[in-house]
């Protein structure tokens, strides 16, 4: 069959679809349920992007090009009928197919398999490598369980486990052909090979099994793919023996292990549990890819000498940095290469992107528990760090401090391997995420590597896709850009944008685009004519949702002393960390106060606090389009860079936020008097910090802040009991680590300011727009030109 030949009428798709429900459901469309439907649907439309990908497969194969793999932990994929609809342009044809179309949309399940921005932008940053042309396989883990689904129990926050697949997941193709076995534990021998080659024998093994979605490109006819692994105990663990016993639970053992690697998506960052298994699904990820890589690269090369040519890999963050010792031990044990030879290869082919700043952030494993794991791979990353000591001790004669600070194993309070470190020595390519991060990276957190080599650091400011942030999203919006600029090229090259920006000076399309923005209030069921204020993200002390719910608890205050306000809606939504208290607190917090502030009609008419519960990529698909202010407003020099930002600012969103990670960017881009700045810089913050920080002296001193605590302390937002947040309370008059109320009258000074500017809607308006027109340099197609640029070398393949 000539899979070109795959029709796109009208009639052929509902035909095949048809025949997909007959042959595959057994069903018809008049009987059919809406599952029956769905995965019929979901079939139809894959079908096209599966013949997409067999050209993709061929042109690739032909070209030998060079690849680009993405190693991450995390994706945060988002739903994917509505995309894989825009892509092959079937979304009104499938609209046609039945009039429960709506409800049975809404049966596709989004694949949670990160925890925030990092997964997200992985997922950002494959639609755009596919969009671009560039030849790229994603690789990841295909966790049973992803991020948790949050509920609330009085407030609090209570996680269930997110049985994503139960339904089964109509995108996915499995490849049991391409299984990989992983090794665990076991024991090292010497050889009589060169002195650094050794023979590893695990003394535990573990299937990896892939299988992928399918991750077309906008406007081409590229299909990549993401490829998940999956553990799987070795053919025959179960024990029949013991089964035969009645031990049942016992004749599962071998197998339960064994699949309990890729089971769950870790949602905590801040616990011991559970570390060793983690440490696992980093080496199952590693172990199954590179060899699905070289497997790869041997398909069309024979010579390892242009391995490096011909493969890039970039690190997300350090989860997957022991890909680093495991090229070497594959090149030197496996495929007998010199360890010279196997380093300088290695070095050419990885890239590594830090996405934090936070010294708690960067992963270190014990030296003990990488030792008993991964034997081998301990010894060669102490050969690595030999190697690289020796250098330093060269570079820098008798500087012992130096020395220790930059080793890759640090010696107290027990040993540990600083995985930072060691992807920033394996690696050729070393990048941060915003302008601000980057700096602040080669300046403090790996300042003595960035003197060493400063040709390695590098910036490359985070992008989101604007097909599913703005077309998906936002239809309406998209609609009106579309007819306004003349085409929709605007969604391949995003700075087009720019052409809007004559219209934010003409009333009729300013009245059409606060419409649209009321239009989307209406859909996400808040109210249209009120100020749509919102901060979604993850929980942490350190994005200060804790600062925005003093501002909600001030203008409550003020409200009920008389002073009015224009409507607002605040709309919390975000999930915290299992083991975080304090993130955890505030969430239990901002359901007290939105009880009791909704309840009183005396502030009804002017604020309203809402908090969806279970923020994922379909909610803040939602939200983002309906905002009219973005919260922003992170302790400078904390958050890498932001990416919802980017999402609100495309959106028409003005921000209220700090000179924080990409926040600088858009502010640069639309311009200071289209942006509301608060509070301190990361210069001002890192010296209030190192000095003699007193909080409880802003709480003295300024009546509104003391007003705000003070009815938290009193038990105004929990039925008179003094005691229910006394910990956060002592947490943030004691240390406040954050720097909250340092923060808090600039902030709410600031505040005042975005009520005065939005009681002129033309005003509003305007700057609404122009936040659009210039935020076309926040699109992920720039972020992987310049990736493909300055860090990857590569080049597109077309499809034809
Ligand atoms: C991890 C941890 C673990 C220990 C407790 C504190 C803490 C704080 C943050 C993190 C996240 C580290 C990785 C991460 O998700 N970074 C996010 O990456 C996004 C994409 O580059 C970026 O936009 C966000 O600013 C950054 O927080």
């Amino acid at each position: 069959m000539d899979l070109r030949a795959l029709g796109h009428s009208p009639e052929e798709f509902e035909r095949e679809l048809l025949s997909n429900l007959y042959y595959q459901r057994g069903t018809t469309i008049e009987s059919a349920s809406r599952r029956d439907v769905y995965e019929a649907l979901a079939v139809t439309v894959r079908d096209r992007l599966a013949a997409r990908r067999a050209r993709t497969a061929a042109a690739h194969y032909q070209a030998n090009p060079r690849w680009v793999y993405y190693l991450s932990a995390e994706y945060m994929l988002g739903r994917q009928l509505w995309q894989n609809l825009l892509y092959t342009g079937t979304e009104d044809l499938a609209r046609s197919v039945r009039a429960d179309f709506d409800e049975i949309a809404e049966l596709d399940v989004e694949p949670g398999l990160g925890n925030g921005g990092l997964g997200r932008l992985a997922a950002c940053l494959l639609d755009s490598l596919a969009t671009l042309d560039v030849p790229a396989v994603g690789y990841g883990i295909r966790y049973d369980l992803g991020i948790f689904r949050q509920t609330f129990v009085d407030g609090a926050q209570v996680e269930l486990p997110d049985d994503w697949a139960f339904e089964g997941n109509p995108w996915e193709f499995r490849a049991p052909d391409d299984r990989e076995v992983v090794g665990f534990y076991g024991t090292v021998f010497p050889t009589d090979g060169p002195t650094r080659r050794r023979r590893w024998e695990p003394a535990e093994t573990v299937l990896g099994e892939p299988s992928h979605m399918l991750v077309p490109g906008y406007g081409t006819a590229t299909v990549n793919i993401v490829r998940l692994w999956r553990a799987r105990a070795a053919r025959g663990s179960f024990d029949l023996t013991r089964f035969a016993r009645g031990e049942y639970a016992d004749a599962v053992q071998e197998v339960v292990r064994s699949e309990n690697i890729s089971k769950v998506l870790y949602p905590d960052d801040s616990t011991e549990s559970g570390r060793e298994l983690r440490l696992k699904q980093q080496y199952f990820l590693v172990s199954c890819s590179l060899r699905d890589i070289i497997r790869r690269f041997r398909l069309r090369n024979s010579d390892w000498g242009v391995f490096a040519d011909k493969t890039t890999i970039q690190l997300n963050d350090t989860h997957p940095v022991l890909a680093i010792p495991e090229l070497i031990r594959i090149l030197v044990d496996e495929y007998e290469l010199d360890w010279d030879r196997a380093w300088d290869i290695t070095r050419r082919t990885f890239g590594y992107t830090c996405h934090t700043l936070l010294p708690e952030a960067l992963e270190t494993w014990p030296v003990a528990m990488l030792g008993r794991l991964l034997p081998r791979h301990l010894e060669i990353i102490y050969a690595i760090n030999e190697d690289f000591l020796r250098e330093l001790e060269q570079r820098y004669p008798g500087d012992a401090d130096r020395v220790r600070h930059m080793s890759l194993i640090q010696e107290e309070p027990e040993r540990r391997i600083r995985m930072a470190h060691l992807a920033v020595v394996g690696a050729h390519a070393v990048n941060g995420v915003a302008e601000l991060h980057s700096r602040l990276l080669a300046e403090t957190t790996l300042r003595d590597f960035a003197e060493l080599w400063p040709a390695k650091f590098h910036n490359v400011t985070n992008g989101i896709t604007p097909r599913r942030f703005l077309r998906i999203a936002n239809p309406s919006l998209s609609d009106l850009i579309t007819e306004a600029l003349g085409s929709e090229s605007w969604l391949t090259d995003l700075e087009q944008l720019k052409g809007l920006e004559p219209f934010a000076d003409d009333p009729g399309f300013r009245e059409r685009w606060r419409q649209i923005k009321r239009h989307n209030k209406t859909r996400l069921g808040t109210d249209p004519d009120a100020l749509t204020d919102v901060i979604i993200k993850r929980f942490h002390e350190y994005k200060r949702q804790m600062l925005k719910l003093l501002h909600v608890i001030t203008m409550y205050q003020r409200i009920r002393d008389g002073v009015t306000q224009p409507p607002r809606t605040v709309v919390f939504s975000g999930k915290a960390a299992p083991g975080y208290w304090a993130a955890k607190e505030v969430i239990r917090l901002i359901n007290a106060v939105a009880g009791v502030v909704n309840a009183d009609p005396l502030v009804a008419p002017y604020l309203t606090v809402l908090f969806p519960p279970d923020y994922n990529v379909t909610l803040a698909e939602l939200i983002i389009p309906a905002a009219d202010l973005s919260e922003q407003i992170s302790l400078a020099g904390k958050e890498a860079s932001g990416t919802g930002n980017m999402k609100l600012t495309l959106n028409g969103a003005l921000t209220i936020g700090t000179l924080d990670g990409a926040n600088i960017e858009i502010r640069d881009r639309v311009g200071a008097e289209n942006f509301f700045l608060f509070g301190l810089d990361a210069a001002q913050a890192a010296e209030l910090q190192h000095g003699n920080y007193q909080p409880r002296g802003y709480y003295e001193r300024d009546a509104e802040l003391h007003g705000a605590i003070d009815a938290i302390a009193t038990g105004a937002f929990s039925r008179g009991d003094t005691g229910a947040f006394a910990g956060l309370l002592a947490t943030l008059l004691g240390r406040d680590d954050y720097l909250t109320l340092a923060d808090y009258r600039s902030y709410v000074d600031t505040q005042d300011l975005v009520n005065k500017a939005w009681l002129d809607p033309d005003e509003w308006s305007r700057m609404s727009v122009l936040n659009t027109a210039r935020s076309g340099f926040f699109s992920a197609d720039r972020t992987v030109t310049e990736y493909c640029q300055r860090i990857w070398h590569t080049d597109p393949v077309s499809v034809p």
